[in-house]
């Protein structure tokens, strides 16, 4: 949500109050790792009387932090809440039968949740329990903001981000191989934000040969770390290998997708030995990704930052495995023998391009943010 003009001059509405809600669920983005995020603001009498946060998962949901802060002011008042209030038993207690407990009187939902235990039941409930339920505001905010989730939830793959950051005619790295770096330094620390925002981040085995890289989140403030995968069809990763390395303390968090056939056991066993997981996905030549990305839901990962280079980035795109593209392109042209930002076999006809759509034009520095949604159809 993005407030046009003064900021402290907006109207007062229910989408002030949502606003503030999914402010709220915006900043711990990469917090609540399979679960949503979820802001909630409690209102009564012309006044903000309670505000929460979901704010990990197995923690409180939003709506009983913000009814807690409230206590007994919180009869008769409005709850705004950026996601239908949940209906089950899960960690917790269904939050809808708690705001019935609290004898508020009105809620106002953003957007349904897609959880199949949910979807619709929390809305029914409260309903049902002679409240007023306002639903839809703010609804187009609030699903962007739980894109990953509602993909989870829904199709039990992770949320895929493709990351890449390029000259303007699309090369990530000169003629040689030099690649750093190629945009600058905002655009750099966005990318750390992007990091902290995924559960995992994923590249190739060719970069971590290339480039030693550590693929942790590093900030002006302490960020989350996502869990490093490395695709690696035959094992090849260097033993001493940066990834391969705690990111602080305790166990390191890193997985291997690989195939059946690697050839060699050894190098697996000596791998699992050291703490790291390591996946078979499929029998072929190359791993089979989307069985990998299946195999990283079900360790709990929802979403994935691919982050190069240009064969993984390609593979995730020939596959039709991408949710969204993230590309910084840098006010540089490389010419030919560079290497492209994404290597797959292109189309013979211009119509068979891959076409984004929700294209967003951001400047970060001296660079560009362009972020899209690939269309499969
Ligand atoms: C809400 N408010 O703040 C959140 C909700 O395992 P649990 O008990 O935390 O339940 C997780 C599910 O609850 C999650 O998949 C989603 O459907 C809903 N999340 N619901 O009313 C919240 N975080
Ligand atoms: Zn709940």
């Amino acid at each position: 949500w993005t407030p046009s003009g003064d900021r402290n001059l907006q109207p007062m509405s229910d989408e002030y109050y949502m606003g503030l809600a999914l402010d709220m669920a915006r900043h711990t983005q990469g917090q609540t790792g399979i679960n949503p995020v979820v802001g909630s603001v409690v209102v009564r009498d012309g006044a903000v009387v309670g505000m929460g946060a979901h704010l990990k998962r197995g923690e409180g949901h939003a709506e009983v932090q913000a009814l807690q802060m409230a206590g007994e002011r919180a009869e008769g008042s409005t709850v705004y809440v950026t996601l239908e209030p949940c209906s089950h038993y899960g960690a917790t207690p269904p939050c809808s039968k708690r705001l019935i407990e609290a004898g508020v009187s009105r809620v106002v939902v953003a957007c349904e949740d897609p959880n199949p235990q949910v979807s619709g039941r929390g809305i029914a409930m409260l309903k049902e329990a002679g409240i007023t339920v306002e639903t839809g505001v703010m609804a187009e905010e609030a699903r962007q903001l739980n894109k990953k989730f509602i993909k989870f939830i829904t199709t039990g793959l992770p949320f895929v981000t493709l990351k890449t950051a390029s000259t303007l005619d699309g090369k990530i790295a000169t003629r040689t191989g030099d690649s750093k770096w190629v945009t600058g330094e905002a655009a750099r620390q966005l990318v750390h934000t992007m990091r902290h925002q995924h559960a995992a981040i994923l590249v190739g085995v060719n970069t971590v040969i290339a480039d030693d890289p550590s693929l942790t989140t590093r900030l002006p403030v302490p960020g989350l770390s996502p869990i490093r995968v490395i695709v690696d069809s035959k094992l090849r990763i260097p033993d001493d290998a940066r990834v391969l390395k705690p990111v602080v303390y305790g166990d390191p968090e890193t997985i291997l997708l690989t195939t059946m056939n690697h050839g060699n056991v050894e190098k697996q066993l000596l791998l699992e030995s050291k703490g790291i997981r390591v996946i078979p996905c499929g029998g072929g030549e190359r791993v089979d990704l989307h069985e990998g990305l299946k195999q990283l839901a079900l360790s709990g990962i929802s979403s994935v930052l691919v982050e190069g280079g240009g064969t993984i980035g390609g593979a995730f795109l020939a596959e039709k495995l991408v949710d969204e593209v993230q590309l910084f392109l840098a006010p540089k042209l490389l010419g030919s023998g560079g290497i492209d930002s994404f290597g797959f076999a292109g189309p013979s006809r211009m119509k068979e391009a891959i076409a984004l759509t929700n294209l967003q034009i951001t400047p970060a520095g001296k660079d560009l943010l362009l972020t899209g949604t690939p269309s499969w159809e």
